[in-house]
């Protein structure tokens, strides 16, 4: 069975492939299955259609058969434990690749997500500079933490795995402040990720839906 998923009419990212939507076919490329994409606007994916699916209103969505799923982690989890090329086989080594998941998701993405908060919603408030500071000092703590565990290493525990997918799409979303250029090993890491064929297969596969929807802008 073929699952469709959801993703952006016209990503506000501009096809720079940083929604979420993008982890889900990052990993369907990986797995080497084919997926569906249904396109959803801002208003559309906030009707009880759509709500029904993601219960708070967002991309990216997973329907296969009788399968709804929401939140990227989980439905990359879901593929990478259905499909080979996502998880070792060996127990341990396939616990420790989850933990990366749940790392990359829990304890690397927060801050991340804090520095587009003041940039983009807090941008005019008299302390947005001061936090700006603070979250950024956030941001390079955990980046340092990651870059010293993943040391000289091409990928966090061993084989690449679904951890390093999160952990790339996550970090990815630096890239425009210039942090990630601070820790050569961390923006080698990212370039490591965005070298793969499955991730510029689904970078195209996104870049495609953003660019159609600019020559269909009226
Ligand atoms: N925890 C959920 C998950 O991991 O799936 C978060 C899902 C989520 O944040 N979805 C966003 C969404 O639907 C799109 S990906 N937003 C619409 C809404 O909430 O109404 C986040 C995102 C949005 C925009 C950019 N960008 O422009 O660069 C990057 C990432």
């Amino acid at each position: 069975m073929i699952p469709i998923i959801t993703a952006f009419e016209r990503s506000p990212d501009r096809g720079q492939g940083l929604a979420r939507d993008m982890r889900v076919r990052w990993a369907l490329e990986e797995a080497g299955q084919p997926y569906e994409v249904r396109l959803v606007s801002f208003k559309a994916m906030k009707e009880p259609a759509h709500v029904a699916l993601h219960p708070f209103g967002q991309i990216p969505t997973y329907e296969e058969g009788d399968l709804v799923l929401f939140e990227s982690g989980a439905i990359v989890l879901h593929i990478a434990e259905r499909h080979a090329g996502l998880l070792p086989d060996e127990a341990n080594a396939r616990a420790r690749a989850i933990a990366w998941m749940f790392a990359a998701l829990n304890t690397v993405e927060p801050p991340i997500l804090e520095l587009v908060t003041v940039r983009i919603v807090e941008g005019d408030k008299p302390w947005a500079g001061e936090r700006l500071a603070l979250v950024k000092d956030r941001i390079r703590q955990r980046l340092e933490q990651l870059s010293a565990r993943l040391g000289d290493a091409d990928w966090l525990d061993g084989a690449f795995s679904a951890g390093d997918l999160m952990m790339v799409h996550a970090l990815l979303r630096l890239k425009p402040s210039g942090m990630l250029g601070e820790f050569p090993a961390l923006a080698a890491y990212v370039e490591r990720g965005e070298a793969r064929p499955a991730y510029k297969r689904a970078f195209e596969a996104q870049l495609a839906v953003f660019r159609r929807s600019t020559e269909t802008r009226v």
